[in-house]
């Protein structure tokens, strides 16, 4: 890019985050607020709560789904209700609710590696992984990049073991035309703000074997089959109806909301071309319908000019907050510390110490992204000519 004499370097007025929530306007909320004054009913399982429930069933093109109060109780309890135990092969390069919800189940994390580009699971290092412990894969598709699914099906398959994805990311991505939501036995999705589909928080669990969503449904509403009968010792994850409000209401403005994060990941990727030391992350393969959902790119010390963690500290003089997703790695957070791991995690762990996500969201204007791009480019430089 060219930092020329129109690009001001001046640092941005307001703060600009790595997202921001989309919010609808105050009147259509407001319409949907007088529908919950009228029923009178808050949650457990109101009226919203079910209409937007088939929403995403008709969304997704299935009937196997369940909504929860958030994504790591989704994810928890999805695992319980399929009965889960001993081992679960997963990825340390992920937020930690991912190993939480392993944890809060006494099931052991058995962390693998990642691949190169897209950031998930290496299936050959988890084939490399397989005990007789092994009770299931869970992968996660990192920043929305859908997981080598055929190949970990393949393992899963062999080994007859589960196959659980982390979707946190991925709400909406296809695959052949396909929902990501139907890789595997198991997927979770967060709605959560700082996604690009949200419900205020919120969480959705969808599933091949119909038969789990009872189960599912006991778990998150304290095991209550009625109201004299609690079958199983459940916990409280219900979503209410203002999250399923929110979340109607988003899902309403889906498509426009991917289109304003395409252009903004394509001014990154034009921006960002001839920045020595910076390289992004790849663009899955076409048959992917790709949500952008997040801007992740590895910073090069020694050819960018200066280290990661030096680029997120300038940034932020400028007004720039950038996080460091996902950094350090889960087996280096000091409640995991004492879980062995046997994988060198070679790739996890150079992505880790590199890796940066810029801002990117709806309302982050293509002049704004051009001016971010000009200031790493000038904090490049600086750091090359010192
Ligand atoms: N698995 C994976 C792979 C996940 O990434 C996550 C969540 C989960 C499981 C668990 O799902 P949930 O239980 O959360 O549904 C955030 C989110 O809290 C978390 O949901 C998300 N992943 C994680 C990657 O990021 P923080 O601590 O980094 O968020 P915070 O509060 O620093 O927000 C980031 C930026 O967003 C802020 O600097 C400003 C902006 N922001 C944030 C909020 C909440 C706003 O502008 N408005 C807001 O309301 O964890």
């Amino acid at each position: 890019m060219n930092v020329g004499k129109s690009m001001s370097l001046e640092p941005f007025k307001s703060p600009i985050y790595v997202t921001r929530p989309y919010l609808p306007s105050l009147e259509e909320f407001n319409g949907g607020l007088r529908e919950i004054w009228d029923n009178q009913w808050l949650t457990n399982n109101g009226p919203l709560v079910q209409r937007f429930a088939r929403e995403l069933a008709e969304f997704h093109g299935t009937k196997n789904i369940s909504l929860f109060n958030n994504g790591t109780l989704a994810l928890q309890i999805g695992l319980q209700g399929m009965g889960l135990a001993g081992e679960v092969i997963t990825t340390p390069f992920t937020f930690v609710a991912t190993t939480h919800a392993l944890h809060w189940n006494k099931i052991r994390p058995v962390f693998a590696d990642i691949e190169p580009d897209g950031y998930t699971l290496d299936p050959e290092r988890v084939e490399a992984a397989i005990t007789p412990w092994t009770s299931a894969i869970l992968s996660v598709h990192v920043f929305g990049h859908p997981s080598r699914h055929n190949d970990l099906l393949d393992i899963a398959r062999r080994h007859n073991i589960a196959l659980i994805y982390d979707a946190a990311h991925a709400f909406g991505v296809e695959v052949d035309g396909k929902s990501i939501a139907h890789f595997g036995d198991l997927s979770m999705f967060s709605f959560h703000a700082t996604k690009l589909f949200h419900s205020l928080e919120g969480g959705m669990l969808i599933y091949r074997d119909a038969g789990h969503g009872v189960t599912f449904d006991y778990l998150r509403n304290f095991g209550f089959k009625n109201e004299v009968e609690v079958v199983m010792p459940g916990t409280n994850a219900k979503m209410n109806e203002m999250q399923a409000l929110m979340g109607s209401i988003v899902l309403r403005h889906f498509d426009e909301l991917i289109e304003k994060r395409r252009l903004i990941d394509g001014a990154y990727r034009k921006g960002l071309a001839n920045t020595p030391g910076i390289k992004l992350q790849a663009l899955p393969p076409s048959n992917v319908r790709y949500k952008y959902s997040h801007m992740a790119v590895e910073v090069d010390e020694a050819e960018f000019g200066m280290s990661r963690d030096s680029l997120y500290e300038e940034l932020k003089k400028f007004n720039v907050f950038t996080r460091r997703y996902f950094y350090p790695l889960v087996p280096d957070f000091a409640c995991y510390r004492n879980v062995p791991v046997v994988d060198p995690l070679t790739t996890a762990r150079r992505v880790a110490e590199t890796i940066l996500t810029l801002p990117i969201y709806h309302t982050l204007e293509i002049e704004e992204v051009e001016r971010i791009c000009a200031m790493i480019e000038s904090l490049s430089k600086a750091g090359r000519h010192g």
